[in-house]
């Protein structure tokens, strides 16, 4: 790669930087690779090659008699239908075994097992509780959490027909009814991914609207997995409150052992947090002055919100962070690790250290996240971080001076307490008086991750910084919002050079009476991907607070750089939430025109929300700023409206 190709793999500085030394000494890193897939095959890329039996794969000629169609008959639109709602399944199934696994370890410290953890926030376990109807008054706290845990799982494999739990306690009524009359509310996560996997066999259905109708089902699931892992992570290891901390390369301290939490289950990284506070010593015995963790990825933004842990970097640059040659060892669980790590790492004296049964790669450490022994597995795993410390090469050291404050850990909870200072009675009425008010153009959620097809954070900031400009409230989770928290888009300063006056001034009036100890950020991080579950609750309230139904309100959703199937199920529960909801790639649907023309336009008549495809992100920032107008001028038009009627009714 040459100079000006760095300038078009990342906008990041710290990431150049280190890309000129991955080229200094021969290594070929995803930015690489990426280039290396060019030109991509144009059925792939459009979502009409199918794999699904062993007399494939057919790739759909539309002009050519016998290849427009599979060997089995399939159409372009089974294709393509088919093809898209298995990205979704496989999203659903990662979100939510992820929170299958949190709640089978509420269930055990119920049960006085997994002895290492505890009930942190017994405040939110009772809300929960109530919301979900389990009763509470009189009973001990492991009853409780006993009976949460048994209700979460039940939502995975229930055999009956009822809603998944989840999803029933928390949404509109109107998207209930929607979600029932539609027939996509799901009873089971577990069984609603696997019927779509029969759904979608060869030789099932063909109908593309039936097919897609399944896949929002267990987009539904998705959510529900989210919601629920949310819920009880905040239950575990306690709800966010805001916290500042710092982001990029640049915190990887020379000085000390430097440990990178990578992945997405809170179960480990927020064990090794907790125990790195009492093995500073160890380290110190090593030679450094300590330890200090840092975070790639979702498990980042958990440590993050909770404990104020650093971030390091976010997905399309997780090699470069071993690039350094300052990490003495990474920390994976599971999703969204490059198994390239391990191959760089052997340039290193890096140790990378996988947890998970379900998550090796080869040649790597394992040490087996053991729940029962979870500050053993902990302490371990740490040990021999300090360890691999000893080894640094310091000829191989690359420093980063790039690294900027953040101001995070914005749960739904800690939003409301904001907005409580301004309004104690009606919290979430300051956001939607403000909106109502035309101060404030709207909310917009950004989230995903990052995608080589673009330039690295590139389309994440820019569309930001233009969105603010034009004054929308915005929230961010996962890579999304680790990209603001690299470029320093999480702080009050960001405020002062990018927020429209409209913006600027809601926030100065929530600051001041808020009174915290950091100033308010230009985006708020609600948390990692899961934690999306956290901007639903805050639509919902939204619309409950303005009687109307979610697709009325001023709320849109970007991942300006999605990448994995989890963040294909999270724009497709979006839409059917009734959000419009951008990404900044096209997807392979456009293979089949009436799949296409079924997710960017005909799903708005059906739930409100659509998808917007646009890499361009310019364009992009138009398109949301567009449905943000629409949206916010109707709400207007139809409250005046009712006003008048009602004032016409009472003469
Ligand atoms: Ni979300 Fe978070 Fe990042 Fe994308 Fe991967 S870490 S779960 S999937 S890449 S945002
Ligand atoms: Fe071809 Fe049909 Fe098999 Fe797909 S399911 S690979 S279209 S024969």
């Amino acid at each position: 790669m040459s100079e000006m190709e760095f300038e078009k793999a990342t906008v990041d500085p710290a990431a150049r930087a280190m890309m000129v030394k991955a080229k200094k000494i021969g290594y070929l890193t995803t930015f690489d690779r990426a280039k290396a897939q060019e030109p991509r095959c144009n059925f792939g890329n459009t979502g009409i090659c199918c794999r699904i039996c062993m007399q494939g794969p057919c790739r759909i000629i539309p002009k050519k008699p016998g290849a427009n169609k599979g060997i089995c008959g399939a159409q372009d639109y089974t294709i393509v239908a088919r093809n898209t709602v298995r990205m979704i399944a496989g999203g659903a199934a990662a979100h939510s075994d992820h929170g299958r696994h949190i709640a089978t370890t509420v269930l055990h410290v119920a049960e006085g097992k997994a002895k290492d953890y505890k009930i942190t926030d017994s405040a939110k376990l009772l809300k929960v509780a109530e919301r979900i109807g389990v009763a509470t008054a009189g009973r001990q706290i492991n009853e409780i959490a006993h009976d949460v845990a048994t209700a979460a799982l039940n939502d995975f494999g229930r055999l009956d027909d009822a809603p998944c739990t989840w999803i029933e306690t928390t949404v509109t009524e109107g998207r209930k009814r929607k979600f029932k009359d539609t027939t996509i509310m799901p009873s089971s996560i577990n069984g609603s991914i696997a019927e779509l996997l029969h759904q979608t066999h060869i030789g099932v259905d063909s109908d593309p609207i039936n097919i897609i109708f399944g896949g929002l089902k267990v987009s539904l699931g998705d959510l529900d997995g989210e919601y629920l892992a949310t819920d009880l992570s905040d239950v575990l290891f306690g709800t966010p409150q805001p916290t500042v901390s710092e982001a990029n390369l640049g915190v990887l301290d020379p000085e000390m052992v430097n440990i990178c939490l990578h992945g997405h289950n809170p179960l480990l990284s927020q064990m090794v947090v907790d125990v790195a506070r009492e093995m500073q010593d160890e380290a110190k015995a090593a030679g450094a002055k300590g330890l200090k963790l840092s975070g790639i990825c979702c498990t980042g933004n958990e440590v993050l919100m909770r404990s104020g842990i650093s971030i390091a970097t976010n997905f399309a640059t997780q090699e470069l962070a071993i690039m350094t040659g300052l990490v003495d060892a990474v920390v994976v669980d599971v999703q969204c690790i490059m198994p390239s790590l391990r191959s760089l790492a052997e340039c290193f004296h890096t140790k990378i250290i996988t947890t998970m049964p379900i998550s090796k790669i080869p040649g790597s450490y394992h040490f087996e996240f053991d729940e029962e022994h979870a500050a053993a597995s902990a302490k371990a795993i740490i040990r021999l971080a300090i360890e691999s410390y000893k080894q640094r090469d310091p000829n191989k050291i690359s420093l980063s001076d790039q690294k900027n404050k953040v101001v995070a850990g914005f749960s739904m909870e800690a939003l409301l307490d904001l907005f409580a200072a301004v309004n104690p009675e009606n919290p979430i009425s300051v956001l939607t008086d403000a909106i109502k008010a035309g101060e404030i153009k709207g909310v917009a959620v950004f989230a995903g991750c990052n995608n080589l097809k673009g330039t690295h954070n590139e389309n994440h900031l820019e569309i930001a910084k233009r969105m603010a400009a034009a004054d929308v409230f915005m929230v961010g989770t996962g890579c999304a919002s680790q990209a603001y928290a690299m470029a320093g888009l999480l702080t009050g300063e960001a405020v002062e050079a990018y927020a429209g006056p409209g913006l600027k001034a809601f926030l100065k009036r929530i600051g001041v009476k808020a009174d915290l100890k950091a100033e308010l950020p230009l985006i708020f991080h609600m948390g990692s991907c899961v934690d999306n579950s956290r901007t639903i609750s805050l639509l919902t309230l939204m619309a409950n607070e303005l009687g109307v139904d979610t697709p009325e309100v001023p709320f849109v959703a970007s991942a300006p750089e999605p990448m994995s199937e989890k963040a294909v199920a999270i724009g497709s529960w979006f839409v059917s939430m009734g959000v419009p909801v951008h990404i900044g790639v096209i997807a392979p649907t456009t293979g089949s025109e009436l799949v296409h023309g079924v997710v960017t336009r005909i799903a708005e008549d059906v739930f409100g929300g659509y998808f917007i495809m646009e890499p361009d992100y310019r364009k992009g920032t138009d398109k949301l700023l567009a449905a943000l107008d629409d949206r916010a001028w109707k709400l207007r038009i139809r409250s005046e409206a009712r006003a008048k009627y009602a004032a016409s009714e009472a003469k």
